[in-house]
């Protein structure tokens, strides 16, 4: 039966029941939330009680906005979007949520006189390290974005107990340790534990015909899970919106305890409790790689079951009737992040056959008309294709429902192709080898009725290789969705000098609109405004090399160009060429210690995955590299290298407003988007890329004289290796690339062990060199010498930066989340009143 709203009257009072935006009143209520939500007095209140209790009272303005967007929703029956995540990398929330409701000012008036400063107090929060990388930021971004658009929408992924590792940097090689990120309590979220959905597992499939004759299926003997839903309210930027972010944590299904409690079998009880949790437990740190484990699998449908039968709930709370589901996707759009949430396909189907006895055909039509698949990567690595044994034990039900599909969709595609073994082998959702596998972007193409990319280049690489038979078959499912970045964040909360400047020279409409920007472009010829611009920059370097001073025990020439690569640690995303540059202008240095060079700062972050070998000894070279560098009385302060540990979104929120380069520098064809490029574009830095991912349209947008591109085009690396490539040549025609391999491979950087590493080299020299890195070095070489020129010039060089942050208003995740709404959802605003 669907569940019905009942209304309490006597508790109509709750409307009268709201809370001030007054000083006193913020001041009252925090007092308030100390003592008796904390339960602590003025002897024992500590900073972090402080964070907790301002954190309260911000929560507070944010419910009535919250329960109003949600009852508003229900009210009018708007059409939903479900955003579906297996990370949100959401970043601190405190800050965030006082911009927003634009109560920054009274909270900090209110802290002030309570003897606290909000600045200082902001650090105590801890930063939720939900996802890896770019796909789970890109995820937080959207959020802030759909909130502020006013889109009926929610975030569905899972609590995990632990976040992204932290991590350490211990004699230059990086330690991982666990991100208890839950050890002090989370103030934002509110548990629901209301909200309680059976997840089934393992098992067996039963068939039956019914009494009319029809063949059922019912998944039996199965082991059972409760998945709890966890809020987060997520608010628009100064609007009466704020969305929901459901996130699933498991819990033993207490009939299951019960079963062993009863045979007195406690230890077992306990075991499979214990067992049952571990589900939510952590977040696999693995970015752009598939591991193919069975606790991922289970994670992954864990979270989609438990999320689909809340969305059928919601559903049905409005449309009551069986036959309602026909209208289903009017109501109800899923995107799927990835294919990490793709097994939602055969669910929806399992529930709609198998539970609500639909035919197939009208499951079918419902199932395509309600998905739209994002594809983040075509690194063929990252490609999930789960085993056929392991989908067979864990969601046998499943197993056969893809096998139905398939078998459906490669009857037509032989007839439309007339049985082409190319193409049934390539578009087959079962790939044939030593081991049968599901290649889930397949299921994801076939079950949804969009398909994006998430650049322009990417898209095309989608249509024209990776998914080029799909493109021939349905070449409108196909489109394209350049990423964006939310403005809120990655620059008017993050860089609030340079937000000052700009807001006083053009007004604040860029934090909503951020094309308003270009209000900027005049002004890049206004030499005052460029020496304010310079001034602003100068400050923002000067609090980074102070925190360099006090952290890493580097001292950093604030005048250095600070050329900077913060990602995730990956052979494809070539800080390795980075670092092999920085060698050669050691090596130059080293033999003309009075050289006239422009002076630079070398600053890498970034996480390696904790199995993945040749990254973490990437990490390793580049702090040998600095511990050389940094401390030859020969380099002055000319050259420093700095590796910042634990790179996370509040680190890059400190980092970000100081860098003058920023490098994107992955070999052509293999970033899908990057979106680093964009907050570092944001910030005023200029860009030394490749043609790769986003950075095209960055400099299209910018103009191509106010972007440092070199390399090969993706269509020259492609041919390049179809061609036979070989890296060795470009080593023995190039001394000063030929030097620099030379030191590293006998051991240089590594005096403890002069093997250390070979396998670097040996990976450029003798095994392929598959990111090319060898093939881009000279031209990168030269590129850098350009940006030193451009670099001496402080004039030219803030004039540019001024017309990249002019220019990069087309990168605002609201317009990417515009084109989602118009293009896939086909979603509407809904204005919240308050
Ligand atoms: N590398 C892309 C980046 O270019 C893009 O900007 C970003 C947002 O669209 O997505 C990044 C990306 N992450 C992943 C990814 C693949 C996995 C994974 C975990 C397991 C298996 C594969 C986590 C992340 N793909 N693309």
């Amino acid at each position: 039966m669907a569940e019905k709203h009942k209304k309490n009257d006597k508790l109509d009072i709750l409307n009268e029941c709201t809370i001030s935006t007054e000083v006193d009143a913020i001041m009252t209520s925090f007092l308030h939330h100390m003592k008796y939500t904390l339960g602590k007095d003025e002897y024992t209140a500590t900073k972090r009680d402080c964070y907790k209790c301002i954190s309260y009272v911000a929560r507070d303005h944010l419910i009535d906005k919250w329960l109003n967007t949600q009852q508003t929703y229900y009210e009018k029956d708007a059409k939903r979007v479900y955003y579906l995540s297996l990370e949100f990398l959401i970043g601190r929330s405190l800050g965030n949520t006082l911009v927003n409701l634009d109560i920054e000012e009274p909270v900090a008036e209110a802290l002030a006189k309570t003897g606290y400063d909000l600045e200082e107090i902001k650090k105590y929060e801890w930063d939720p390290g939900l996802g890896n990388g770019g796909l789970g930021r890109l995820a937080a971004c959207f959020l802030d974005s759909l909130a502020s658009l006013e889109i009926p929408s929610y975030g569905y992924g899972i609590r995990y107990e632990y976040g992204i590792f932290f991590q350490r940097i211990r004699n230059g090689y990086q330690l991982e340790t666990p991100d208890n990120w839950l050890r002090y309590g989370n103030p934002w979220e509110i548990e629901r534990p209301e909200y309680l959905y059976i997840v089934k597992f393992y098992g067996n499939v039963k068939q039956y015909t019914n009494g009319a004759g029809t063949l059922r299926h019912e998944w039996v003997n199965t082991q059972d899970v409760v998945a709890v839903a966890y809020d987060t309210p997520i608010p628009g930027y100064k609007n009466n919106t704020v969305l929901n972010m459901r996130l699933w944590s498991a819990k033993s299904s207490r009939e299951f305890e019960l079963g062993y409690f009863q045979h007195g079998d406690y230890e077992s009880a306990v075991a499979d409790k214990v067992q049952t949790e571990t589900i939510s437990k952590v977040l696999y740190p693995n970015d752009n790689i598939f591991e193919g484990k069975e606790l991922r699998l289970k994670q992954e449908y864990f979270f989609v079951s438990a999320t689909l039968q809340d969305i059928i709930r919601r559903y049905k709370k409005n449309h009551p009737e069986r036959a309602d589901f026909n209208n289903f996707s009017d109501k109800v759009a899923i995107q799927l992040n990835d294919t990490h949430p793709a097994i939602a396909i055969a669910e929806l189907m399992r529930i709609l056959v198998d539970e609500e006895c639909f035919g197939w055909e009208k499951a079918w039509d419902i199932t395509t008309a309600t998905f739209c698949y994002t594809n983040h990567t075509i690194m063929p690595e990252a490609l999930e294709r789960w085993t056929v044994s392991l989908l067979e034990r864990v969601l046998p039900r499943h197993l056969e429902i893809i096998y139905e599909i398939n078998s459906r969709f490669l009857k037509m595609v032989g007839e439309r192709f007339n049985g082409d073994v190319n193409k049934l082998r390539n578009m087959s959702l079962v790939e044939e080898g030593d081991e049968k596998r599901i290649r889930m972007a397949n299921l994801a193409i076939v079950g949804s009725h969009s398909v994006n990319g998430v650049s322009a280049l990417h898209t095309e690489i989608l249509k024209d290789s990776l998914f080029s038979d799909f493109n021939a078959l349905w070449p409108k499912k196909f489109n394209n969705k350049t990423n964006g970045i939310t403005q809120r964040r990655w620059l008017r909360l993050c860089n609030p000098a340079l937000s000052a400047l700009i807001s006083e020279s053009i007004g604040e409409k860029w934090v909503r609109d951020l094309t308003e920007l270009k209000k900027l472009i005049p002004l890049a010829e206004d030499s005052a405004f460029l020496e304010k611009w310079r001034e602003v920059k100068w400050s923002n370097k000067l609090s980074l090399a102070k925190c360099f001073e006090d952290h890493n025990r580097v001292n950093v020439n604030v005048d250095s160009l600070f050329d900077c690569q913060f990602k995730r640690i990956h052979e494809y995303k070539r800080q390795l060429l980075n670092i092999i540059h920085v060698v050669t202008l050691y090596n130059r240095l080293k033999e003309n210690p009075a050289m006239d060079m422009v002076p630079r700062s070398v600053i890498f972050a970034g996480k390696a995955a904790p199995g993945y070998f040749m990254a973490k000894l990437i990490i390793k070279l580049i702090n040998s590299v600095a511990q050389k560098v940094n401390f030859d009385p020969d380099i002055k302060d000319k050259l420093r290298v700095i590796f910042v540990e634990n790179y996370s979104v509040s680190i890059a929120e400190t980092l970000l407003p100081a860098a003058d380069l920023s490098e994107q520098i992955s070999t052509a064809g293999t970033e899908a988007s990057g979106t680093g490029n964009m907050k570092f574009a944001l910030n005023g830095a200029l860009t030394i890329g490749t043609l790769d991912g986003a950075n095209i349209e960055i400099q299209k947008e910018v103009g191509k004289n106010n972007f440092f591109a070199f390399g090969l085009t993706d269509k020259q690396a492609e041919s390049l290796k179809n061609s036979g490539y070989n890296p060795r040549a470009y080593y023995d025609n190039n001394p000063v690339l030929k030097q620099a391999l030379d030191m590293i491979d006998s051991g240089y950087f590594s005096p403890e062990n002069h093997d250390l590493f070979k396998p670097i080299v040996d990976s450029l020299l003798n095994q392929g060199d598959r990111f090319l890195l060898l093939a881009d070095f000279a031209s990168y070489e030269k590129t850098q010498q350009q940006v030193s020129e451009v670099y001496k010039n402080q004039a030219l060089w803030s004039k540019r930066s001024v017309l990249n942050v002019a220019n990069t208003g087309f990168f605002s995740s609201d317009r990417t989340i515009m084109e989602y709404v118009k293009d896939i959802w086909d979603a509407k605003a809904v204005h919240i009143k308050i």
